[in-house]
Order: structure tokens, then sequence, then C-alpha cells
């Protein structure tokens, strides 16, 4: 199996600076966009909706988010952040975790269950045993490193000092999910979205010849992937991360789980993975 690329520039890696953990602050308004009609971010979030499947009052319905993406790109951080309330500075490589959160969307409880992985290449073995029985993938990016953007997509490189016969499919998120879990909907998020304007990453990248990721750069590939959503949150500042949720927990519920008919959840027998 080809080797996903990881390029990583010295400058980026987090560093185990300022231990201790940062209340969040209050909700602010986020920047949001939906890639299929969707009502926000006019509409409250726990609105009544129609057309969309009707559930049982009351009776939650379970659904499973998987989180990946790539290392310290922020993924625990926003789990955290929307399960526990909390942000801390300290960069502890996720090996496996797990979350369970209820919400409601719509009149519907969602038991959503949230599966955190782990960036690091190290694990794949183990990540790749988290797809089963999955609704949605959330692919999280850093706008403060669009290596980890381009990691996301497949691309196909033509190899140094060759002729385009040569050419070397380097293995991305994409990859992977279509793989353990094809068909399944998925939610792009880009994370860190207060580093976008900070000086002193933009100086950092500008020596690289780079830049942050802007908002247009992240839609464009929300859309080549045909992810269901694009969204972008700070985690610090817990700006946007509950729109994070609730999209993913809304998109999970217009899925139906491979093989068994209906809005069955996990343990319903099927191959595992989710199509719509
Ligand atoms: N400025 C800023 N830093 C963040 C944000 N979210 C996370 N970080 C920092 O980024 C580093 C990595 O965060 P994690 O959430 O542990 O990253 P991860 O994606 O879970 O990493 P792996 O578990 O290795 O895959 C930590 O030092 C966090 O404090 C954010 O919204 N803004
Ligand atoms: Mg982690």
């Amino acid at each position: 199996m080809p080797k996903r690329a990881r390029v990583r520039l010295g400058a980026w890696s987090m560093e185990r600076v300022n231990k201790g953990q940062q209340a969040c602050p209050e909700l602010l308004p986020s920047r949001l966009l939906a890639l299929t009609p969707c009502p926000y971010p006019r509409m409250p979030l726990c609105a009544s909706s129609s057309g969309k499947p009707s559930f049982g009052r009351g009776r939650p319905v379970q659904r499973k988010v998987v989180v990946c993406g790539d290392g310290a790109c922020g993924k625990t951080s926003l789990l955290n952040v929307f399960t526990r309330g909390f942000f801390t500075q300290v960069y502890e490589p996720t090996v496996f975790e797990n979350y369970v959160h209820d919400l409601y969307v719509d009149d519907q409880l969602v038991e959503l269950s949230l599966w955190d992985t782990a960036g690091q290449e190290e694990f794949d073995r183990l990540r790749s045993l988290s797809y089963a029985e999955t609704h949605v993938v959330m692919i999280c990016f850093s706008v403060d490193n669009p290596t980890s953007l381009e990691n996301v997509e497949s691309k196909v490189h033509p190899l140094p000092h060759s002729t385009c016969a040569y050419l070397l499919t380097v293995w991305q998120w994409l990859d992977e999910i279509l793989e353990y879990c094809p068909g399944v909907k998925l939610v792009l998020v880009a994370l860190k979205c207060d580093l976008r304007d900070d000086r002193t990453v933009k100086d950092r990248l500008a020596r690289y010849g780079m830049q942050t990721v802007q908002y247009e750069e992240g839609l464009t590939v929300a859309r080549r992937i045909r992810a269901s959503r694009y969204l972008e949150c700070s985690s610090k500042h817990n700006r946007g991360v509950t729109e994070v949720f609730y999209e993913a927990a809304r998109v999970s519920l217009t899925t139906r789980a491979k093989g068994t008919g209906g809005y069955g959840g996990s343990g319903s027998g099927s191959s595992g993975c989710v199509i719509a």
C-alpha cells in the first residue's frame, strides 16, 4: 500500500509549551458553509426541519463519526472543547480515543459516538480499525499547515527526473477512507482558524513560499472530494466548534447503514460502511 505523504516543516511542529488548560470563551458565531442546501447560518441550531427522514421523538438515534487528519492538526482539541469544554496547548499525540455525546438535531436526539484517531503515520493500521460502522468521516486539516490540506486528496506526481510514464501516487486521507469506508459521507473541517491571520505563522510560511489556507481553498477541496459540508472553526477560541458537530450529526442523519435497510446504527451486522 503506498504511503501517505507527510511533509512537515520543522517550524510547524507544535511545541509542548504553555502547559495548562484554558477555559473556552463563549461560543461566537462561526463561518459556515454547507455544500448541500442547508439553512445555516440563518436558522437556530436546533430548529425543526421538514422534508427530512422522520425519527421517533425522544428515541435516540446512534450515529458514529470518525475524526481523521494529519497529526497535530487539532482533532483531539476539537473533540475536547466540544465534549469536555476545555482547550489545552499541550500536544499529546493520540493513539485512540472515544467520546459519546448526545445532542438534539431537528428535534431528534442523536447519540453521537465520536472516534478520535491518530494522525501519526505509525498508527495507520490501528486507525484503519476505526472505520467500521461509520456514518460520517470528518476529515480535518489545519489552516496554518497547507500540507495538511494537500494530504486530504489523492494526487499523482511525476517522479523526479522521469518522463510522464513514471508517476507516483501519494497515499492520502481520501484513499484510506475510500478503501475502508467507500460511500461514507464526508465533512471537511478547517481547524486552528485563529492562526489564519497570525503574523508569526504567516511569516514562517512565507519563508517557504507558502501562506495560510484561505477559506476558498478549503471550499474548493471540499467540492472536489464531494464533501457534504465544509466548516471552519477554532478550538482555541471556541468558534464554530459546536456547529461542526451539529452539522456532522445532521449529515449522519441522512445516511443509511449499508445492508440494513434502515436507520439501524451500529450493531446491525452490516459490513460497516454507510452509503447515502
Ligand atoms: N492556535 C491553535 N492551536 C490549536 C488549536 N487546536 C489545537 N491546537 C494546538 O495544536 C496542537 C495539536 O493539537 P491536537 O488536538 O493534539 O492534534 P491532533 O490532531 O489530535 O494530533 P494527533 O493526535 O497526533 O493526530 C496542540 O498543541 C493544540 O494546543 C486551535 O484551534 N488553535
Ligand atoms: Mg489527537
